[in-house]
Formats: C-alpha cells, structure tokens, sequence
C-alpha cells in the first residue's frame, strides 16, 4: 500500500514540480550579504497593504500577527484591509491601496475572476503585488502558500494509514477556495488509488460563524450517516465543528482529520477523549512573515522566485500528548524548524528579526 502511496505522491506533485523553484534556489548565499538593511528605494518607509478576504479564525490571526512582526521588523508600514468574504468589497480594499500608491499589496485569498482585473491595474501603477492563496496568471505576481497539494495529500495519507484503509468517509469542503481546492484535488485521487476509502457524505460552510455552522452541519451528516467512521476536515474551522459535532453525539468511533494548527486546536486535540487525531500544518505567523519578505525584497528590487511554498507538516494527537504540548509555544519548542522554515530570509533580515 505505501509503494503505490508513493508512486501517488510522485504523479501529484511533478506537474508541480517543474513550476516551482526549489527551497535552495531561495537561499542565498550568506557571505555575500551585508548584514544591515540596503537603503529603501528614494529612502522612505514602504508601506505595504494587507488586502484580505477572510480575518476571523486562529490561522488569519496567527498569520497576521507574523505579517505584523516582521514588518515591524524590517522597517515597514503594513495595513491590512479585511473583506470578511465579500468579494467586491475586497476589490474595492485593493483599489483603495492602489490611490494610496502602496509599494507593496500583499492579496490575502480572494476569487482570482474578481481580484485579476485589480492586481492588473496595481500592476500597471507599478505596485509590487504577492498573492497567498490566491493564483494570478500575470507573470510579476509572487504567489506564496504552504503546498497546499501536499498538505492534503499528507492528510488524506494520515487518515487512509491510521483507518487501515478502510473507512466511511465525511467530508467537509467549500468549493471556491484556492487551498481548499487543491487538498481536494489530493482527496479525490487518494480515493481513486484507495478504493476502502470511500466517500459517504460531505458538507462544509465558509463564514464569520464557520465552527458553529459545520457542528451544526456534522451532527446532521452523522444521524443521516451512521456508519461514518471518519471526517476529513481539511481546514482548522472545519476540524473544530467536526470535533464539536462528533462530542455532540458521543461518537467515539469516528476520528478527524484536519488542517492548520494553533492554541486553540492543541487544546481541542490533546482533550481527553477528542476525536481530533492529526492536522497537517503550517505555522501561519511564519507564512505572514515569508509574505512580507516577499514584498520587502521585491520593494527592494531583489529578486523572488515566482512561488514560495512554506512547507507543511503533519501533527499528531499523540505525538502532542506524548510531548505535552498544549501552546503553540509549547511545540515550536518541540519542533523548532517548524515555525521557522527560513524562507526568503537573507541574512540583513535576521539581523532585524526579533
Ligand atoms: C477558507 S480557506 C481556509 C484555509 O486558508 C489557509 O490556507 C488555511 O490553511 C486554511 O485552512
């Protein structure tokens, strides 16, 4: 099962692979970089807006505190904008960066149909623009995120391997949104290799309320389906509802699988009797953190590979508990590397980091 698993990963990632710059072709060589910061471009502070569509929820609070940081660190003004899941409104953010002549835009999800025509207008103002979940086809665009095909592909191997292979399957999901689409894409080609690992049910709900909505949601897929033995719940919102619907019911036999890691989710998944068993992950402050390095070198007219991927890790319940790890603090103590993947940093930024 784990040759063919691998034959898999190799198929899903090399279509990918010959897009992508690799980590080492972003690293850059220590001793030919001054350790002080190279003068801003006509010696003003940059600014640098945060135009995002979703804030609500422990991953764009993490991830905007880390963009906040290193901001702060490197000597730029950030503002952030937040749309809250309205569309036009989130174009309407970016037009306003746009008037302020922003150095940087920094695209925070978003619909690529409605946020295209405005990163090309940014673009013609010569603003620097870096999107994070969110693809773009012009070519000046920096994209970052945290290879979110491997990150469902890590969580759909968890689940498939710690199931036997075999189990019924709820699966929560919201179409539209760029990571979440791509760990589908991985959900649905484990299911064609992993014929045990069958689909019965799936739901899922993106809002301001999205934790209450999936409970909500879960505790109906469950009394319509109660065979279910397992949820994959790639996203920590959807995870924390599943969990939630799960308790609700005293389901002990059904495990879920997530997504995205903070305080509140170790929490949730070292609880005595949580059904919450892996997520794979990323720290989001560090993803912030890489997209402000993204705009600070681009501002700086360094070069950036076209897509930077802070690379995901897969967590486990008892690898949280055998650790006693209940923070975030706690496991980037554990698992230093983890929220501190290096990327993009030179060594002038490390000089300022805190
Ligand atoms: C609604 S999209 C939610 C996802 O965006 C980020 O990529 C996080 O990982 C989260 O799972």
């Amino acid at each position: 099962m784990r040759s063919i698993r691998k034959l898999h990963l190799t198929a899903a990632l090399a279509s990918v692979a010959a897009l992508l710059i690799s980590t080492a072709a972003v690293a850059f060589p220590a001793a030919s970089q001054a350790a002080s910061r190279p003068a801003w471009p006509g010696g003003k502070q940059p600014t640098v807006a945060l135009v995002r569509e979703l804030c609500v929820g422990d991953f764009f609070t993490q991830w905007l505190a880390g963009a906040q940081t290193e901001a702060k660190d490197l000597g730029m003004k950030l503002t952030s904008y937040c749309a809250n899941g309205d569309e036009a409104q989130m174009a309407a953010d970016m037009q306003t960066a746009i008037t302020l002549h922003a150095n940087a835009i920094i695209v925070d999800h978003g619909r690529t149909q409605t946020m295209e025509p405005v990163i090309e207008q940014a673009l013609k103002q010569h603003i620097n623009v870096i999107t994070f979940d969110l693809e773009s086809s012009a070519p000046q665009v920096i994209t970052i995120d945290q290879n979110d095909l491997k990150l469902g592909l890590d969580i759909a191997d968890e689940m498939m391997n710690e199931m036997d292979g075999k189990a019924k399957v709820g699966y929560v999901y919201a179409a539209g949104f760029l990571p979440l689409d791509k760990r589908n894409a991985e959900w649905k080609d484990t299911q064609k290799f992993f014929p045990g690992m069958q689909q019965i049910a799936t739901w899922g709900t993106v809002s301001t309320s999205t934790i209450a909505a999936v409970q909500n949601e879960t505790v109906a897929a469950l009394q319509a389906h109660p065979n279910m033995t397992a949820i994959l719940a790639p996203y920590d919102a959807f995870a924390q509802g599943a969990t939630n619907g799960v308790l609700q019911l005293h389901r002990t036999g059904v495990k879920v699988f997530g997504s995205d890691i903070s305080t509140a989710d170790i929490q949730t998944m070292v609880k005595s009797g949580s059904p919450w068993v892996a997520t794979a992950a990323t720290d989001p402050a560090d993803v912030g953190r890489t997209a402000v390095r993204a705009a600070a070198l681009r501002i700086l007219g360094q070069y950036v590979p076209t897509y930077v991927e802070v690379e995901p890790t897969v967590i486990t319940q008892d690898f949280l508990r055998s650790h006693h790890i209940t923070t975030m603090a706690g496991l980037l103590k554990a698992m230093p590397a983890f929220g501190n993947s290096g990327m993009l940093r030179q060594p002038w930024m490390q000089a300022l980091e805190h």
